[in-house]
């Protein structure tokens, strides 16, 4: 993992809560023990490979959601900026229908990591062949499947766990 970049200036929320962009324009919406979460800051959508590269190219990974205070604090984000936009997550069932795995670090699109924590929309998991790549829904933060070619903003983290 490198250095923390330099931060260039800060965002400041109508709520006062402050989050911090960094010189590559990465928001930090979260931090734990193994993992910080940031998203792409100006809030520019990418399909799900572009998505996948500007992690990449940032030196972090798509964001995989381990368990209820990770999916918590990006719900905390959502609306404490009032940002309305639907984030990728670093999750697909590209290899076989209905078994969604997580991107692994530095082990490419091939050999993922099996999900043991989900918070599916029950009524939107179902998108068969066409819809293999998942995002967090804006509206309330569930995690529907969509197309691959589907637009929505990177969701990244500093490292996998
Ligand atoms: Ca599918």
């Amino acid at each position: 993992m490198r250095a923390v970049p330099v931060i260039v200036f800060m965002m400041v929320t109508a709520s006062n809560v402050f989050y911090t962009v960094n010189s590559a324009g990465l928001l930090e919406i979260g931090s734990f023990e193994n993992k910080t979460f940031y998203r792409e800051a100006e809030g520019f959508s990418h399909t799900y490979m572009e998505f996948v590269e500007f992690c990449h190219s940032h030196d972090l990974q798509p964001a995989s959601i381990s368990n209820h205070d990770e999916q918590s604090t990006v719900q905390h984000h959502f609306n404490e900026t009032q940002f309305y936009r639907h984030l990728w997550l670093g999750i697909w069932d590209i290899g076989s229908e209905g078994q969604w795995h997580w991107v692994g670090q530095g082990q490419g699109l091939s050999s993922p990591v099996q999900a043991d924590y989900s918070n599916w929309d029950p009524n939107h998991q179902g998108g068969g062949r066409e819809e293999n790549c998942a995002i967090i829904r804006n509206s309330d933060f569930l995690w529907v499947d969509v197309p691959c070619s589907f637009a929505a903003v990177p969701l990244c983290q500093s490292d996998y766990a």
